[in-house]
């Protein structure tokens, strides 16, 4: 078994923090490097590490790697970063791949864009609750004046009732369970550690791609790496990946009203089953291919099931919605060990909090509908890691959700998150079909519920290399 290092893994690689639902995120900007990498030694003690478990507040810290460079790290061990790391989210190339156009163009972002100040710092705070949030905030900004940094944005999150995201979806029950750690689940949900852990063996039994630092006295702290004379820099690292994506809840519930609406009657159990075939999963989180009819809220949780033997032609759970989308399990085309491999060489450790207020506070989809107020902002801070950016979040963004072709499907993106504005495609709507006994049911004018506001990628070291990066 794999002796993963949790003392030297920053914790919300490995947790979740549910039990610190209070969060902020600032964005930080680092204008002296001698001044930034002070305040970073200072910050040391408080960054949490994987092996404790919080009880009041915890804080994490990741960097661009425009950061890691204006931090002063040399060219050649910004070399030996993945070119995803470089490239950033907003090339003409990643936009493409990415499908940020139109409104989610990053001309029009918030943050991360390239008409914005360039993010180099990614500084996490977690409490038990409001209050907490507010001293330990209160505190870093204090600590962040005259350490030659500058915050760029703070972005707030919001806790929704019973785990739900804006939508009114039951979120962060899919998770991969990282194998040597101590929880046990079933082989199929579980999943090599150098999948999103650099330093340990992933899925193809290698090594991860890994930066390195030349030896030197500061560098000894560090790991020695498979290349004579390197230190690795990487260990216990991973890549994070953030992207602010608005949600328009009224847009949303209205379509799925309007399509399901019986001469003009709104038909409210057709209306939940159409949103809950596009997402996967019922309000409550119980699974539609193991709840077909209607929802089940004793599944809440329930994350066993496949499709393969129950649901291949995606009768129950839709080929093409959201949650069969971005992780197909045992239902790719191959046989069935090979196609939960496959699968498995794209998983992402989800860690998003939502923003904004809920427009209502019990996020049923009945009173959703009926809320007064839709003025303001929300959407998800959709955070996720990863050991390779390309084969894992990359490859879910491009390869599953915005492949109009997937699985034989005919110009269908993923309903919910797909970008329906591709400069090729003549049609600015998406479609969303859902497999019938007889003929399918085809969904049109499916207009973009999700707009991206910004984003970037982050990498996320290690406590050894946080110490190192602080003494360059
Ligand atoms: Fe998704 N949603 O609220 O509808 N997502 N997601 N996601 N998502 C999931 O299983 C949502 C986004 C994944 O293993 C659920 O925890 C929204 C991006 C993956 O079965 C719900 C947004 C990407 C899974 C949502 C959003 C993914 C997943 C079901 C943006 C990656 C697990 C709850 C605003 C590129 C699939 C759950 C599995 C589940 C929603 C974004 C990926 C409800 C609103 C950008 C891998």
């Amino acid at each position: 078994m794999n002796n993963i290092e949790t003392h030297d893994i920053q914790g919300i690689i490995i947790k979740g923090y549910a039990s610190l639902p209070a969060c902020t995120y600032l964005l930080l900007g680092i204008q002296q490097p001698q001044q930034a990498r002070q305040w970073l030694k200072q910050l040391l003690p408080q960054v949490t590490p994987a092996h404790e478990k919080p009880a009041q507040q915890a804080l994490n810290i990741a960097f661009t790697y425009q950061g890691l460079q204006a931090l002063g790290l040399p060219a050649q061990t910004l070399d030996s970063f993945p070119i995803e790391l470089e490239d950033g989210m907003t090339t003409s190339h990643k936009q493409l791949f990415l499908g940020d156009f139109d409104t989610s163009a990053p001309e029009h972002w918030q943050w991360g864009g390239p008409g914005n100040t360039p993010v180099h710092v990614l500084l996490m705070l977690y409490a038990i609750d409001e209050p907490v949030l507010q001293t330990l905030q209160q505190q870093q900004v204090q600590q962040l004046a005259g350490s030659g940094m500058v915050i760029i944005q703070e972005l707030d999150t919001t806790v929704l009732s019973q785990r739900k995201e804006h939508f009114g979806f039951r979120d962060g029950i899919a998770q991969p369970t990282i194998e040597g750690l101590r929880r046990q689940d079933a082989p199929e949900n579980t999943v090599a550690p150098g999948e999103f852990i650099l330093g340990y063996p992933n899925s193809y039994s290698q090594y991860p791609d890994t930066p390195l630092v030349t030896e030197s006295a500061n560098s000894r702290l560090l790991p020695e790496a498979t290349h004579p004379g390197m230190r690795d820099l990487g260990k216990n690292g991973s890549y994070l990946v953030f992207r602010q994506m608005e949600q328009d809840v009224q847009l949303f519930w209205e379509y799925v009203r309007a399509a399901t609406a019986e001469e003009g009657n709104t038909n409210a159990d057709e209306m939940i089953k159409l949103a809950a075939k596009m997402v996967g999963r019922w309000p409550s989180g119980a699974p539609i291919c193991l709840a077909p009819d209607k929802d089940d809220s004793s599944m809440e949780n329930m994350d066993s099931f496949a499709y393969r033997a129950h649901d291949s032609t995606g009768l129950k759970c839709p080929i093409g919605s959201h949650i069969r989308r971005t992780n197909p399990r045992d239902a790719m085309d191959a046989d069935l060990k090979t196609s939960i491999e496959v699968s498995n060489k794209h998983r992402i450790l989800r860690r998003g909090r939502s923003y904004g207020k809920p427009v209502c506070e019990s996020l049923h989809p009945n009173d959703i509908l009926n809320a007064q107020n839709f003025e303001g902002e929300r959407g998800l801070h959709f955070i996720c890691f990863n050991a390779s950016i390309a084969r894992q979040f990359e490859f879910i963004q491009n390869a599953w959700v915005n492949n109009h072709k997937l699985f034989n499907l005919n110009n269908e993106r993923d309903p919910l998150i797909g970008n329906n504005h591709h400069p090729e495609d003549d049609y600015k709507t998406g479609f969303f079909s859902t497999p019938q006994n007889g003929l399918r049911k085809r969904y049109t004018n499916i207009p973009s519920f999700v707009t991206v506001k910004g984003g970037a990628y982050f990498f996320m070291p290690g406590l050894k290399a946080l110490s190192y990066l602080s003494a360059l």
